[in-house]
């Protein structure tokens, strides 16, 4: 722990250096942070941070000759990625963004400038983050504040309450898959560290944040499955925002280079506590490895559970374990092994990174690296589409360290049924009934649609949360008032469900799993759930099927000791079981994590309370208008009796729209 107290000395240093506010400059990388410290009990601070959020590039002029000179590839602002030229959106020119590492305790500052090209509204998520007291906090665009319009800053400020290993991400259409993420790790004080006595360094070095990475900005991707042939399988993956994947030559010597990997260091002979993330953004569940040690699984979501040591273990796109590494090998370099299965599998997605023990060479493993390589056999937890048994360990099958609460009591107070599934339905967004109608278009075109309860959510035209007023009535929807058959016809609204603040609420998720063999990993906003119940019945399953073994007390429910999590696996042709106790009023996103299906509707609202139940926000809470047309009211003298005015924060979006229109026309002369 001794080594914090060097971080602290220099982080003096680097607070005196602070400079002007809207650039970036070094010390906006947060990497010495004064909040980055030992923490102890009754010792709170306020951190500060500014984001400033660009589209940029890898391997830009910054770079120099990165990465025939490795050395540059590491000089500020040099975004390396896995060496593939493409367009990517930065926090500070940095991939992942700045990692925020606070107390429990702590208050979070941040000051989002979003300098993004375009004109594109941003919003950023605090995945993990309860946000008791400060729901407005929580970052998703139309559902709890309006987009950050394009040239204007925004203050997120909420308490750091829940300890644990989180992370950070944009939560406004795709950008999250081009670069808005990074670690947000919330650190408890000893005394309530149930596995203290596991580890000796919990660092904020020892982070890992794994995703799938494409080879083009994911609108692109996007637009081209969804509308042309294009595939949705990532070609590639990145560890801490690094990778080896394109290859560079220096012609007067052909050896090949290639942009470098993340390094973690160590010390033989002691213990450290890792924290893993998945930023995972296409369907790639990820297998994350290190040769020639066992991982000592310990906590998942920020709660901990009952020690389990295995050889791999998979995480799915949201979520995070935190491991315990005993540095018990020879001194040497050893590889850290990321291996993408389902749609990642296709390209063989994959990646390394090094563990480096004091003493070793800075060099790599000599191991091969191929993606068969990372398959690694033995004990594994959180199996993909498999059933549990002696070496793949379930969700289910760890025991919480959190203890039994009002959640796991016997009978829930509300219980939804929520069924997901690649619905085949011409969905007009995307098909043409005249012109390429579903039935016209070859097989390899069709596209599924992934939906909750036959249903596509999509978001109101103001968020609820902090406008509950100006949503239009007839807005939200749940299957009992459609009334429409939505296996016939697609069906689009914002889909909600009700709880009253207090309930005991239990979510029976369902993947039928018909059409592929997929997976949505689902993700809880505003509260952990219990997970008492988590199958793989066969490659497919009903609602029906899954109703009726529930009915004849076929679903099995562990109420005691159950794991706690926010983000969790479905098997597919199976079903995972949730209990959450319903105590932060709000609307909160339950949803898919994987970008494609989020983005096209894969998720639902959970209200919790009543309006009046949740807390206001600030006064000057930046608001915006719904834009749906009613007519011009000519009548200039009656302005303010219009019922479609425009508030600020749509205001500029008008203003930006202008100027655009007035440059377009003064490069076209
Ligand atoms: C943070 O501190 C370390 C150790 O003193 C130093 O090597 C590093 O350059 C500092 N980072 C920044 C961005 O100032
Ligand atoms: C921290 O504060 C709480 C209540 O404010 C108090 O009960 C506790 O003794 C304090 N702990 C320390 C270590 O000062
Ligand atoms: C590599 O780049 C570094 C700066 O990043 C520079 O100091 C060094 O001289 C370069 N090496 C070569 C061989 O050009
Ligand atoms: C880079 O070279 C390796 C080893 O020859 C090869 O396996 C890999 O496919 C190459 N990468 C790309 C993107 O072509
Ligand atoms: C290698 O040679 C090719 C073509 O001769 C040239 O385009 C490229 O810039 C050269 N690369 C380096 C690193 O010198
Ligand atoms: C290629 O590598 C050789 C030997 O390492 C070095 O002398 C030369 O400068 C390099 N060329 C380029 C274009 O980087
Ligand atoms: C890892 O655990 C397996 C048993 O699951 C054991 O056979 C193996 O020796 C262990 N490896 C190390 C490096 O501890
Ligand atoms: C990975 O290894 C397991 C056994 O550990 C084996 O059953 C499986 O087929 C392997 N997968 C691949 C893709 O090689
Ligand atoms: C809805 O449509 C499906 C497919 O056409 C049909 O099988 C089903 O019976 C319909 N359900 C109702 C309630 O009409
Ligand atoms: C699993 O599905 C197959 C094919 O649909 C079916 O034949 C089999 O009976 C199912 N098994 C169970 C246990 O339901
Ligand atoms: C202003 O609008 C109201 C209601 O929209 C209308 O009744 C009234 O006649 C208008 N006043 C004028 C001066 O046009
Ligand atoms: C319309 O403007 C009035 C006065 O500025 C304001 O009170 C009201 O909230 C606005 N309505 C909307 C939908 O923005
Ligand atoms: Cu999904």
């Amino acid at each position: 722990m001794s080594q914090y107290a060097l971080l602290v000395a220099s982080t003096v240093i680097a607070c005196l250096l602070n400079g002007s506010h809207g650039t970036v400059t070094e010390k906006n990388t947060y990497e010495n942070h004064t909040c980055i410290r030992e923490c102890t009990l009754n010792s709170s601070r306020t951190c500060v941070y500014d984001f400033i959020l660009e589209y940029y590039f890898t391997l830009t002029k910054a770079c120099y000759n990165c990465p025939i000179n490795v050395t540059d590839c590491y000089r500020p602002h040099c975004v390396a990625a896995n060496g593939y030229p493409r367009a990517i959106m930065t926090v500070n020119r940095m991939l992942p963004g700045p990692a925020i590492h606070v107390c429990k305790g702590d208050t979070i500052v941040v000051n989002v400038q979003n300098a993004l090209q375009g004109g594109e509204g941003t919003s950023i998520h605090w995945h993990g983050v309860l946000q008791h007291d400060s729901q407005y906090m929580d970052g998703v665009s139309m559902l709890t504040q309006c987009p950050i319009p394009s040239h204007t800053t925004f203050q997120y400020k909420f308490k750091a309450n829940n300890a644990g290993t989180h992370f950070w991400h944009a939560h406004s259409g795709l950008q999250r898959s081009d670069g808005f993420y990074g670690v947000l790790v919330i650190r408890d004080a000893p005394e309530h560290e149930v596995h203290l006595g596991l580890y000796d360094f919990d660092l904020p070095e020892h982070t890992i944040v794994v995703n799938d990475w494409l080879i083009e900005l994911c609108v692109s991707k996007f637009a081209n499955h969804h509308h042309a042939g294009g595939d949705n399988k990532p070609e590639s993956m990145l560890i801490n925002g690094r990778g080896m994947f394109q290859n560079f030559s220096n012609n007067s010597t052909q050896s090949v280079a290639n942009t470098p990997v993340a390094v973690f260091k160590v010390h033989q002979g002691r213990r450290y506590r890792f924290r893993s993330i998945s930023n995972g953004i296409l369907n790639c569940p990820i297998q994350v490895s290190i040769d020639n040690h066992n991982l000592t699984m310990i906590a998942s979501d920020g709660n901990p559970f009952k020690k389990i040591e295995v050889e791999s273990f998979n995480i799915f796109a949201g979520e995070r374990f935190d491991f315990v590494l005993a540095a018990t090998a020879d001194v040497g370099n050893y590889w850290i092994r990321a291996r993408g299965l389902a749609d990642c599998s296709v390209k063989k997605a994959k990646q390394v990174a090094i563990l480096r023990y004091e003493g070793a060479p800075d060099e790599q493993p000599t191991q091969p690296i191929s993606y068969e390589d990372a398959n690694r056999s033995g004990k594994k937890l959180n199996p993909w589409n498999q059933k549990g048994t002696e070496e793949l360990i379930q969700i289910t099958d760890l025991d919480s360290l959190v203890e039994d609460d009002a959640a796991l009591k016997d009978k829930p107070d509300k219980k939804f049924y929520i069924y997901m599934d690649f619905n085949k339905i011409d969905n007009y967004h995307f098909q043409d009934k005249t012109y390429y109608p579903l039935s016209a278009v070859e097989k390899a075109k069709h596209l599924y649609m992934p939906q909750m309860n036959r249903i596509s959510t999509i978001l109101p035209p103001t968020p609820p949360l902090t406008q509950y007023k100006d949503i239009p009535t007839g807005t939200f929807c749940n299957p009992e008032t459609i009334n429409k058959n939505c296996t016939k016809e697609y069906c689009e609204c914002t889909f909600l469900l009700k709880a009253s603040l207090g309930d005991v609420v239990e979510l029976v998720v369902i993947d039928e799993g018909v059409t592929f063999n997929a997976n949505h990993p689902v993700h809880l906003h505003g509260h952990a759930f219990r997970v008492v119940g988590m199958d793989r019945l066969n490659d497919s399953t009903s609602v029906q099927e899954v109703m009726r073994l529930d009915a004849e007390g076929k679903l099995p429910r562990k109420l005691t000791k159950a794991v706690s999590k926010d983000t969790v696996t479905i098997p597919d042709g199976g079903y995972s079981i949730l209990r959450f106790l319903a105590d932060n009023p709000g609307f909160w996103l339950f949803h898919c994590h994987i970008e494609f299906h989020v983005e096209i509707g894969m998720g639902l609202i959970i209200q919790v309370g009543e309006p009046g139940q949740m807390p206001k926000p600030p006064r000057n809470f930046p608001k915006c208008g719904h834009w749906s047309f009613q007519g011009y009211d000519e009548d200039q003298t009656n302005q303010t009796e219009t019922k479609c005015n425009v508030s600020s924060a749509s205001m500029n979006n008008i203003g930006t729209t202008v100027l655009m229109i007035v440059l377009g026309a003064f490069w076209m002369r």
